[in-house]
């Protein structure tokens, strides 16, 4: 269990964003964060205000008035770290922050770790460690879905069922503990078969979220999109229409593009991460050569494919044998012919027979709407109900929930072997032990560091 935690300093940081803005929000945590602020604010006595009040004021540093600030009080337990809080809200520039800040550390605040603000609103229970999760993943959200799932994850959705799924097995684990108490007496509390059915089905729910992973990475960092196909098809030419931004070399000379370029943009909430390649041809160019080797790398990597062709220049025969050829594994590939403001309305017919072809120019920007409409539906993203399902995001639950698994498999190997209970219970206890780790209910220094400092500074 989570044992409140009491701080016995108060931290400080620059919560918003750095650079000019119209306001800036330094935000202190921990026993001394109001009188701190009491002895640099001038305007009214702050430790005989109420919680969650707003005061208008001057910073002053001796004589000296830095800025005219708001402060907000919230008191703990009320607060998102449970302790002390106050923000202070003062003029957007880098200057006075700095200044503030100085003041601030002068008198006995402590400059915030990495996600510290979190790390103290997580020990003293504010929310458990998926949910503390989901609290960078939001702010690093850039689409409405990967906004979606985070939400869902830090309201608990996750953590709710993870936490069924444990109490189930604490209930079992107990019973068969209880039969070591017994000793001798061969009396069995836990019915085995009754055992054997909810770990069967607890695997059921794990082989569900596992697969949810593949969704949720590509929810979450985007769907990995390779742009594939002849040297002077027009890749380039077609990511920089996309981006809307040169961001391609784009020339007539065919080999133009030697490595791998990307970027990514957002299409109808969803997020594709657009990957240009060296144009795939025999070469003996040994740079070039290179190139089209990570092409072949970068496209068993993705997740979508556009084969990319110009009209102009092949047959619908030759487009297909490419197709074959690159993707024998079957994955979503979508055929675009390019350079059709060159192409004769006969040349167009002969290519009818290439599944869902379609067809654009990418130098005239023409069809790039009904191209971008045909990547969403390949996806098929859009049509996911992600408030339905619960999908996993994060590696580090994946790599908990295939211990779960692994150790659940050890336990029907012990059940199926009429192994003895302590030795089925040791089991059991490993599932949880797993379990606890994503939810926080089993924790250690190292995980809780590993999880804290990928977040910013003031979150
Ligand atoms: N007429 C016409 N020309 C195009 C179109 N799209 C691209 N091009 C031209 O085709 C040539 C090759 O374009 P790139 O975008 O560099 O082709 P690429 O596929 O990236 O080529 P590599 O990097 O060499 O593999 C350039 O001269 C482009 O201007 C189009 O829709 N119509
Ligand atoms: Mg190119």
């Amino acid at each position: 269990m989570i044992n409140h935690h009491f701080s016995n300093d108060t931290i400080v940081a620059v919560a918003t964003a750095p650079g000019v803005g119209a306001i800036a929000v330094i935000r202190l945590s921990g026993p001394e964060a109001i009188t701190i602020t009491n002895t640099v604010f001038k305007g009214k006595d702050l430790t005989t205000q109420a919680s969650h009040t707003i005061h208008f004021g001057t910073i002053r540093d001796a004589d000296k008035v830095l800025d005219e600030v708001l402060v907000s009080l919230f008191m703990g337990p009320h607060s998102y770290t449970k302790e002390h809080v106050v923000e202070i809200s003062c003029h957007g520039s880098d200057f006075i922050v700095q200044q503030i800040m100085q003041l601030l550390l002068k008198h006995g605040a402590r400059l915030a770790n990495a996600g510290e603000f979190t790390k103290r609103a997580f020990l003293n229970g504010q929310f458990d460690l998926a949910q503390a999760e989901a609290v960078a993943d939001l702010i690093a959200s850039d689409s409405a879905l990967s906004h979606e799932v985070a939400m869902k994850q830090m309201r608990g959705g996750f953590s709710q069922e993870i936490k069924r799924l444990r109490g189930e097995l604490v209930h079992f684990a107990s019973m068969i503990e209880l039969e070591l108490d017994f000793g001798e007496e061969d009396v069995e509390f836990a019915d085995r078969e009754q055992l054997r059915t909810l770990i069967l089905h607890i695997q059921g729910i794990i082989r569900e979220l596992l697969k949810s992973f593949e969704l949720g990475n590509v929810i979450k960092n985007g769907v990995p999109t390779v742009i594939v196909g002849k040297p002077n098809a027009g890749k380039s030419t077609l990511l920089n229409k996309l981006l809307n931004e040169e961001k391609a070399i784009v020339s007539d000379v065919p080999g133009t593009t030697r490595d791998f370029i990307e970027d990514e943009i957002n299409i109808s909430g969803i997020t594709f991460r657009f990957i240009d390649t060296a144009g795939l041809r025999e070469t003996t160019d040994k740079v070039e050569a290179l190139g089209v080797e990570r092409t072949m790398q970068k496209l068993s990597q993705s997740s979508l494919i556009i084969y990319l062709f110009d009209i102009t220049e092949v047959t619908a025969e030759e487009v297909q044998a490419e197709l074959d050829r690159l993707n024998p594994k079957k994955m979503p590939i979508v055929a675009v012919a390019n350079k059709i403001d060159q192409a004769t309305p006969g040349k167009l017919k002969a290519f009818d027979s290439i599944e869902g072809l379609l067809t654009i120019s990418a130098a005239k920007g023409a069809h790039l709407e009904e191209l971008k409409q045909g990547l969403v539906e390949k996806v098929n993203l859009g049509k996911l109900n992600v408030q339905q399902h619960t999908i996993v995001t994060n590696l580090r639950h994946v790599d908990s929930l295939n211990k779960t698994y692994a150790a659940l498999d050890d336990v029907l190997n012990g059940l199926a072997l009429g192994m003895s209970g302590d030795l089925v219970a040791a089991d059991i206890r490993r599932a949880l032990y797993s379990l606890g780790e994503i939810t926080g209910e089993i924790t250690t220094d190292d995980l809780l560091d590993n999880i804290f400092t990928k977040f910013c500074i003031g979150k």
